[in-house]
């Protein structure tokens, strides 16, 4: 089901068409001399493709309030819908991270149908034990995986166990665990004690794993914990994926480090471990504030990127998953959910602009001034025209958020997807 008008995106296509086949070929002759082959970036960057949160699509808000846009997801089944959207418009999100319980539904192979006849397949899944759900046995305000309570642990390690199920029903091969353990006091609980709970606990759940499945530990330095998290950092993340075995990998959320962490260098570490898992692309200014990827720091986007190209470059195998994890507030978020694709997009486009050799011999020759000029050589070029051609090429919007627009799609759902109460969302 095509739920924007191909037509109308022809025909926006079709106006902008000469534009981009000009600014195309003037961005190549600019490439060209320096040694970059345009056609070969544009089919690299193609290869692109980055996760959609299932509860991304809806309003988020903070934990003050949540002000809802109109025509919202009432269910998994209109998020699919408005994630197929963001894909028919953009073909750079070709999967979905789906939420249990927020995206539990009574038949998984319809869901996979449905998601099928969008063009869309599932990424990792994610587990809640951070909040509590009407009905559950034992509660989570004192944690989870990691409670001093072995009926709470079993109750939450179960979860991540149907979690793995409703997955494999679904033809995802990941499951993510974020947990909100910690404590808001010194002295609330004793570091190591609940650290070898989590790990018990995490043991039982990767034990559960299919072979070809993975498990992602999700750090996070604070909140709802303010004081301390069970699994605070990369460090803490480390230690425990290592502990678990070679299926545990670490991942990374952009917004869950201190202001000033060097999360590329993070990334480098865990790359040369072998334990990097993926990515939830998001962007800060102050904490976990999951503003749109790439909109307030754009250079360190490029950098993560720039880590990412530079260990593919030199043949490091491995695989990292390329998942957005936002909150929207004030804007619509299928809006905001393409325009990060793309800035994600951007970034790799701009990282693979880098002069690999020359950043090498500067970096062997300790030319700083160099090296760095190199880096923003490639991150200052406009790779605009590019991404245009390489949605051109894939059938998608030359401009996407105008065709949304234009396509009155959040209209048509206001009146056809009645206000209702809940719906889930929040910072992850
Ligand atoms: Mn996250």
């Amino acid at each position: 089901m095509k739920t924007i008008d191909n037509e109308l995106l022809e025909l926006h296509n079709k106006q902008q068409l000469r534009h981009v086949r000009n600014d195309y070929e003037h961005l190549g002759e600019q490439l060209a001399r320096r040694n970059i082959d345009i056609d070969v970036v544009r089919q690299q960057t193609a290869t692109f493709g980055v996760a959609i949160p299932s509860w991304g699509v809806g309003t988020g808000g903070t934990r003050f309030a949540r002000f809802p846009g109109p025509g919202e997801p009432r269910h998994v089944f209109d998020k699919l819908q408005d994630c197929g959207v963001i894909q028919q418009l953009t073909r750079c999100t070709p999967t979905v991270s789906l939420h249990i319980p927020w995206d539990r539904c009574s038949d998984w192979s319809e869901l996979r149908g449905a998601a099928s006849e969008q063009g869309l397949a599932f990424d990792a899944m994610n587990s809640n034990t951070f909040s509590d759900q009407p009905g559950q046995a034992h509660s989570y305000k004192y944690g989870s995986l990691s409670h001093t309570d072995a009926a709470t642990r079993m109750q939450a390690v179960a979860h991540n166990l149907e979690c793995i199920e409703i997955g494999q029903a679904l033809g995802s091969k990941a499951l993510t665990v974020w947990v909100g353990d910690g404590s808001n006091f010194p002295g609330q609980q004793h570091f190591r004690r609940a650290f070898d709970r989590y790990l018990d606990s995490a043991r039982q759940i990767y034990a559960a794993l299919p072979n070809d499945w993975r498990m992602f530990l999700e750090h996070k330095i604070c909140e709802p914990a303010f004081y301390s998290t069970v699994i605070q950092d990369w460090g803490s993340s480390f230690v425990a994926a290592s502990a678990l075995g070679s299926k545990a990998q670490c991942l990374v959320d952009l917004g869950h480090h201190a202001p000033s962490v060097n999360i590329e260098l993070i990334v480098a570490r865990l790359i040369a471990a072998g334990k990097l898992a993926g990515f939830h692309f998001n962007d800060s200014k102050y904490g976990d504030d999951d503003l749109d990827a790439g909109s307030v720091s754009p250079y360190r986007l490029f950098l993560v990127f720039n880590e990412l190209v530079a260990a593919a470059h030199e043949g490091v195998a491995f695989d990292p998953a390329y998942m957005l994890d936002q909150s929207h507030n004030v804007t619509d978020p299928i809006e905001s959910l393409m325009t990060s694709a793309q800035q994600c997009q951007r970034s790799y486009a701009q990282a693979l602009l880098v002069d690999r050799a020359a950043l090498d011999a500067a970096q062997q020759a300790n030319d700083a001034l160099a090296a760095t000029h190199l880096l923003k050589t490639a991150f200052q070029t406009d790779v605009t025209p590019l991404l245009q051609q390489v949605r051109l090429d894939a059938g998608a919007a030359i401009d996407p958020v105008a065709v949304y627009r234009a396509s009155a799609y959040r209209a048509r759902m206001a009146s056809a997807r009645p206000a209702v109460v809940g719906g889930g969302g929040g910072i992850v």
